[in-house]
């Protein structure tokens, strides 16, 4: 065989290895991105946007613009080097069709590049164009510009030059498939815009513009945000702390990212009762923590005792300050970048590397012993802080036994407003929270009570935003909760662990008015869920019930309406002139209606509460119930109370 041919030959074998790649992703997507809803579909940006981010992180670029275009695509643009084009030896096509086409080839041409982003997104652009309709990549480099289209992942034509440029980058639209991502394929415009707003702050003096071309403004403008940070995780904690009071005068914060395993960290306590802390490993949100996490708590925990006992503020203590102690009203930001990470857990979102943990419990110690000695006034407000914790722990400690207790004797211990079902197997089990005693009677008439819970809450739920602990777990609206659900909260290892084993029913429902007091009471529940039962939310069992609008009725015809358009449907479907009833509330309903409507599986609809990201979601939760106004009224006339829950 001559050696062209043997060139030739080789090509074509590796690209039927290629093909068959790039037709795994499109039979397999979700060993690839973890799923094909709506989550999925949001992951094809960020693979994308990870690329252009791995090539500022090396020094490469600063702008990347994200666009959803007119056709519902994506376009994303970066000012780096420029994908290369140039003929790759081994599998003779250009580098930027191995890229594109080729399983795992991802950017590993380039052995020197600092390539740390990425993780558990990392998977590679060729999956993002294997999930496309079709693609189009535009590099710009060495004064040219080139261009390569695909269809399902394969090319259409080899890269072709199409012209001249002095511009630098790589341009990457895509269009997902909707045979692949079935439930939708529209991006959701606040989804992607906090992950652009978040890596900003990760990733600080990058321009990441994000505009929205299927939206304009009453100026016939796409709406459009620019996010930069200059002072990275310090100013996210300002955007996260932002409804909350500091009680000390500057956000701690260090950056080593010279050393071997670049950790970032940035704290600040304040006037709340709740810990927040928020760890990252290669822009990616640990949500299960992890070794760096561990690094972050041991860290603190020495530091601050070793300076509480020199103090002398401790000696009249008469209980031992434990970890948790010096995490109230503390919240922290931990991002570090990993170049090998190992990622455990349920959701894969923590981190097992053991070399982590001592260089990050070093900088930690280093960063709080700098600030105590220079700043002695607040060194004292944090320990005073600390002992009011410690105090305040024991408190809720007597009232948490007295839940479980309660919870752990079963049979009489069930609240005796519950109105329980009668199937056992949980995963059959639905309980609906109900706001008010009256719409708790009607729900109780028109469920089936087979399978159906009924508890009714009582007026406003207490605000956890604002409560002490101890003050949560004695409020007897939230000791029924507990109780009803089966969870306790508290391990012999871990205070604050939740157990969810013996959870009774996996839907847990909250139906309330579709009013401004319903939103709000749903609000406080699902604050509530979101401060101490997280994992409930993040396992998917929490939804919210949609009670209808209108009834719309004409001689014997009668439609249910959920907004007013359906509500002007129906009337013309009925000729017009049809009688319009506005529920004012679930109490306004009968039992057969409320069932008919909100509680038959059949017809109703439930949104499944969904936290996209924590750190937004906590900030968001802040603002709701948290004492400032202006920014509450803010967001509620601008968004649904839920929007950014992505109910
Ligand atoms: C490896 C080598 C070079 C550029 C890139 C990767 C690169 C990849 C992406 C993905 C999105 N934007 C990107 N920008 C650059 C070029 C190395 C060189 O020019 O010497």
């Amino acid at each position: 065989m001559s050696e062209e041919k043997e060139k030739k030959h080789n090509y074509s074998a590796d690209s039927i290895q290629a093909l068959e790649g790039m037709e795994h992703v499109r039979m397999r997507p979700s060993m690839y991105i973890g799923d094909v809803g709506v989550r999925g579909l949001h992951h094809l940006v960020y693979e994308v946007v990870d690329n252009s981010i791995d090539e500022a992180m090396g020094g490469h670029c600063d702008t990347i613009s994200v666009a959803i275009n007119e056709d519902g695509s994506v376009t994303v643009e970066d000012n780096g080097r420029g994908i290369p084009v140039d003929m790759h030896k081994k599998e003779g096509v250009s580098a930027l069709e191995v890229v594109m086409t080729k399983i795992g080839a991802g950017g590993k041409f380039d052995k020197d590049s600092y390539k740390v982003s990425g993780g558990l997104h990392g998977v590679g652009v060729s999956v993002v164009n294997a999930l496309s309709v079709n693609m189009k990549s535009t590099v710009f480099r060495d004064g040219k510009i080139y261009e390569q289209e695909y269809e399902r992942g394969k090319a259409l034509y080899p890269v072709k030059q199409i012209g001249e440029t002095d511009k630098r980058g790589t341009r990457q639209t895509f269009y997902p498939d909707p045979l692949i991502f079935q439930q939708t394929i529209e991006f959701s415009y606040d989804t992607l815009a906090s992950r652009m707003r978040e890596l900003s702050f990760l990733n600080k003096g990058i321009t990441i513009t994000f505009t929205d071309f299927r939206n304009l403004d009453k100026d016939g403008n796409p709406i459009s945000e620019t996010f930069h940070s200059d002072e990275g995780l310090k100013e996210y904690i300002r955007y996260l702390d932002g409804n909350r009071e500091p009680i000390i005068s500057h956000v701690i914060s260090m950056d080593n990212d010279k050393s071997e395993i670049p950790v970032e960290v940035a704290l600040i306590y304040n006037t709340s009762y709740t810990e927040n802390i928020f760890s990252y490993v290669n822009n990616i949100n640990t949500h299960e923590g992890g070794t760096h996490l561990q690094g972050f708590r041991s860290g603190l925990t020495r530091t601050l005792k070793k300076y509480a006992d020199a103090s002398g503020l401790l000696d009249k203590l008469k209980f031992e300050i434990t970890g948790d102690d010096f995490r109230e009203g503390l919240t922290a930001i931990i991002s570090v970048k990993v170049a090998e990470p190992q990622f455990e857990g349920q959701t894969k979102t923590k981190l097992g590397n053991r070399e982590v943990v001592s260089p990050v419990s070093q900088a930690v110690g280093e960063m709080l012993e700098n600030y105590l000695e220079e700043n002695p006034n607040d060194a004292k407000i944090i320990i005073q802080k600390v002992i009011l914790a410690a105090q305040a722990r024991h408190a809720a400690k007597k009232a948490r036994e007295m839940v479980q207790r309660k919870t752990v004797m079963g049979g009489g211990g069930l609240p005796g407003k519950l109105s329980d079902c009668s199937e056992q197997d949980p995963a059959k089990c639905e309980i609906y929270l109900v706001e008010g005693d009256s719409a708790g009677g009607t729900a109780k008439q028109g469920r089936d009570r087979n399978f159906q819970a009924i508890l009714p809450l009582r007026g406003k739920i207490l605000n956890v935003e604002k409560a002490m602990q101890h003050k949560v777990f004695e409020n007897e609206e939230i000791r029924n909760i507990f109780t009803a659900l089966g969870v306790t909260i508290g391990t012999a290892e871990d205070s604050k662990a939740l157990n969810l084993e013996k959870l009774r029913y996996h839907k847990v429902i909250i139906m309330c008015d579709a009013d401004v007091d319903g939103s709000h009471i749903s609000t406080l529940i699902l604050t509530f869920f979101f401060r101490f039962m997280k994992e409930l939310i993040e396992q998917g069992h929490v939804y919210i019930a949609a009670p209808p609008l209108y009834l719309v009725k004409k001689g014997n015809k009668k439609e249910y309406a959920w907004n007013d358009i359906q509500r002007d449907q129906a009337n013309e479907r009925m000729g017009g002139n049809a009688g319009i009833q506005r529920y004012k509330g679930l109490g306004e309903m009968n039992a057969e209606q409320l069932w008919e409507t909100t509680m038959d599986p059949n017809f109703r609809t439930l949104r499944q509460v969904t936290i996209d990201s924590l750190a937004e979601a906590d900030q968001i939760f802040s603002m709701l119930m948290g004492d400032e106004v202006p920014p509450r009224r803010d967001f509620i006339e601008k968004n649904a109370v839920y929007a950014k829950i992505d109910a």
